[in-house]
């Protein structure tokens, strides 16, 4: 705080030094019988200004770029976040030789021509040499550019591989659960009316392909094989973001969502590239859905396949967990006016449970 108080200071001062300079030029000139208007020299001293900042600016601009470099993700782990990498580079090739050129001539014509009385403005009606030149080379750009992201978007969002592992993962306030599909690659179906403390997904037990599927507290991905993650959210907008992997998505609730990719480097060649034996993969929520967002940080694992099918394989289902088959035995069967009851009840113990 102190720090800075004492910084505005001297910037205050360094500001009434240069005004005093600026006012003894002036009075500098007028002895000398010097006939350059205030407004003339207001000018001198804006075009020198801008030339300074120019001068100080640009090269700053790019060596904190530079100096902050390790602060930047590492380069992505996916096919995908490869791609979108490589977008962000073309258009950087593009626009950063424009942008540092409009800059220099921007400030350097504000120095060179600033205005004063005996300098005359040139004006021409129009080329149309010159409109056709800055058309059509930033149209053309563009194209590029435009392609490039169009094409990537339809792999990244287009249909994932048939072999594709599925994953689920439903947000709230404030976790991710994460559902396998098993051995089986199949998620089985859910109703909102199942939802309760014990079956958070609502799984429908009467559907088959519910028997193996998991639950997970840290997200395990195979290495060099398409994932398929389908998105929920059961309160608010939340967003499934992995940024090693350069891939997200929001989480809508009533709308799912979905994308896939493939990770290409485990969880182990990041710690011997990164030399840092601590490194994990996260999964973020990136989308501000609360006091506690801060919470929605999850580890993620990437293994081998046969080291991912490995712990595939260990995994216990939900329906063996929580002994549903017993369940289902024991209860005896109902009429269908006790089945409504019973579903409206389940209903209102999931509303408790989302509170
Ligand atoms: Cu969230």
């Amino acid at each position: 705080m102190n720090t800075t108080l004492l910084g505005l200071i001297i910037v205050l001062l360094v500001l009434i030094i240069l005004f005093q300079i600026s006012r003894a030029g002036e009075l500098i000139g007028v002895l000398r019988g010097n006939n350059m208007t205030s407004q003339e020299r207001n000018n001198k001293i804006h075009g020198m200004l801008f030339l300074i900042f120019m001068i100080v600016g640009l090269p700053l601009s790019f060596w904190a770029t530079w100096y902050y470099k390790d602060w930047f993700l590492p380069p992505a782990s996916s096919v995908h976040g490869a791609e979108i990498e490589s977008m962000f580079f073309w258009t950087l090739v593009a626009t950063v030789p424009v942008f540092v050129l409009t800059h220099i001539v921007l400030f350097v014509f504000s120095y060179i021509y600033s205005g004063s009385a005996t300098k005359k403005s040139y004006y021409f009606p129009g080329s149309n040499k010159l409109e056709m030149i800055w058309t059509m080379i930033p149209a053309f750009v563009m194209i590029l550019l435009v392609y490039q992201g169009i094409s990537s978007w339809y792999r990244i969002m287009g249909d994932a591989p048939a072999d594709a592992y599925i994953i689920e993962a439903t947000a709230k306030q404030f976790a991710w659960d994460f559902r396998y599909s098993g051995l089986d690659n199949k998620l089985g179906n859910k109703q909102i009316k199942y939802i309760s403390s014990e079956n958070a997904f609502g799984q429908d037990w009467k559907d088959a392909n519910n028997k193996d599927d998991f639950q997970a507290d840290t997200l395990h991905l195979p290495l060099n094989k398409a994932v398929l993650v389908k998105i929920n959210a059961l309160d608010v907008l939340h967003n499934f973001y992995l940024p090693h992997f350069k891939v997200k998505m929001d989480a809508v609730p009533g709308i799912p969502t979905q994308f896939w990719f493939i990770p290409t480097k485990t969880t182990e060649q990041m710690r011997q590239d990164l030399n840092n034996p601590k490194f994990e993969y996260e999964l973020a929520c990136a989308e501000l859905c609360g006091v506690s967002h801060f919470n929605m940080r999850r580890v993620v694992v990437v293994e081998e396949e046969a080291k991912f099918k490995k712990w595939l394989a260990s995994q216990e289902s939900l329906y063996k967990k929580q002994n549903v088959a017993a369940k289902e035995s024991n209860t005896t069967p109902t009429t269908a006016s006790q089945q409504t009851e019973e579903n409206s009840s389940a209903t209102t113990s999931k509303k408790v449970s989302l509170k």
